[in-house]
């Protein structure tokens, strides 16, 4: 439980200047990316600590992870390289897309729906007057049949419109994300994010579809799926992604918020939809993937003891993404993509991705790596990368220009910590950094 005055933590910020070497194991594309150019670009991150278990410990290196060789993200289908912004925006981008959709989260079905919005309840003086509450109902119908997203949005009233804003793709309860406030959570902590200028808002996940393996007949697969679902049509992941584009529409039309200045962030089975709903949906601004491991931000052909597979969660979760998917269990290496190809769609936006050190099921350096392997995307906009030699310390981040990282001491969750080092990175990127 949160105390309702929160301290920010005071940040100490240092220029971090590092090259990138290699990190162990990973072998490079036979192309010439990855290491080789990073190499070339000696890169500046802004580093800042986020707790007191900054004290130079690090995340311990996994020496008998077996060698792998990623897919190139800038090597095209026809054999052709990428070598500007444009070609990947035009061309590549929209294979990458493409492969993601087939392979791994499946397809949107084209059914036509109809969308309303509608606010049920405002109170310009919540939280004792720092903000105002909205409770909006986005309703999707098909025919007779309808389904009701709700979203909970504080507005801070001190602030000069519009504002920026976190959207929280809720994977825990909705006591989360308690309108009243007298639940508070640090899963989304509302009074943080009001006293530095954001609105936030959250919805849950289950009003899109229900978390659970029911032959796609609830939820969202109910209403607009065929009747006969091909391999790569879309699971439970890509819906609750398709939820979070739905708030956004919403968010489109509310003048309190800037529209160019919106982030969604989800943790765990959440963190991969933020992701997934980045990737597609360029209305987002700011991508954060927290804990998001397996089919997230970490990369699936890295494999060692204690981390999640691809057949691993396709077994637990059978429902959350295409069935063809299923055919990559224990072949991550004939997979088409690695999941630094799904943080390299969000650029030139801005994405963030965090870790736990006991988090192995998420694999901690999988999910770092992956950042840096989407570099040589994010270079082609001219942007700042992360060089692939040094994870941060414990308690620490990375900020980049588009990309950050931060590590911190604990388990898998979504922590005020966490909360903290996205909304510094925020400042950053909204331009709001003193
Ligand atoms: C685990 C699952 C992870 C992660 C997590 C969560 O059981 O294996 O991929 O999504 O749940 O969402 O908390």
């Amino acid at each position: 439980m949160l105390k309702p005055k929160l301290r920010p933590t005071a940040l100490i910020m240092i220029a971090l200047v590092y090259s990138a070497v290699g990190d162990g194991p990973i072998k490079p594309h036979p192309g010439n990316w990855g290491h080789q150019k990073a190499q070339r670009h000696e890169e500046q991150a802004v580093r800042s600590k986020m707790d007191r278990s900054a004290q130079g410990r690090t995340f311990q290196p996994d020496p008998d992870m077996p060698a792998f060789t990623l897919p190139d993200p800038l090597g095209a289908t026809d054999g052709r390289r990428i070598v500007t912004a444009e070609e990947w925006m035009t061309r590549r981008r929209p294979e990458v897309l493409e492969l993601f959709r087939k392979h791994v989260y499946g397809r949107v079905p084209v059914t036509p729906y109809t969308k309303s919005f509608k606010v049920v309840q405002q109170d310009p003086k919540a939280m004792g007057g720092a903000a105002t509450l909205k409770q909006v109902q986005i309703t999707v119908s098909r025919g007779q049949a309808s389904l009701t997203i709700s979203v909970v949005l504080f507005i801070p009233n001190r602030a000069p419109k519009p504002v920026p804003a976190f959207l929280l793709i809720c994977n825990r309860g909705p006591e989360n994300f308690d309108p009243t406030r007298e639940r508070k959570s640090e899963f989304w902590p509302a009074e943080e994010a009001i006293a530095r200028g954001y609105a936030i808002a959250a919805f849950h996940n289950a009003d899109v579809d229900p978390d659970k393996d029911d032959g796609f007949k609830d939820g969202i697969h109910g209403l607009l799926d065929a009747a006969v679902r091909p391999p790569d049509a879309w699971g439970t992941i890509a819906a609750w992604a398709w939820g979070a584009s739905r708030v956004m529409d919403y968010f489109e039309t509310d003048a309190g918020l800037s529209r160019d200045k919106i982030a969604v962030i989800g943790h765990s089975r959440g963190g991969k939809t933020a992701l997934w709903a980045g990737a597609q949906d360029e209305r987002f601004a700011l991508v954060v993937s927290n804990d998001s491991g397996c089919a997230g931000a970490s990369l699936s052909r890295r494999r060692f003891q204690g981390k999640e597979s691809v057949a691993r969660i396709n077994t637990s979760f059978p429902h959350w993404f295409c069935e063809t998917y299923k055919a990559y269990n224990g072949r991550e290496d004939a997979l088409p993509v690695d999941q630094h190809m799904l943080i390299a769609l969000i650029a030139p936006r801005a994405v963030a991705v965090g870790s736990a050190e006991q988090d192995l099921w998420a694999d901690p350096r999988g999910e770092f790596l992956s950042v840096v392997h989407a570099g040589p995307v994010y270079r082609l906009f001219g942007r700042r990368a992360l060089g692939a030699a040094m994870m941060p310390e414990i308690g620490a981040a990375l900020h980049g220009d588009g990309v950050h990282y931060h590590i911190r001491e604990g388990k898998h969750d979504l922590t005020l910590n966490d909360w903290q080092s996205y909304l510094d990175f925020a400042d950053r990127v909204f331009g709001r950094s003193k």
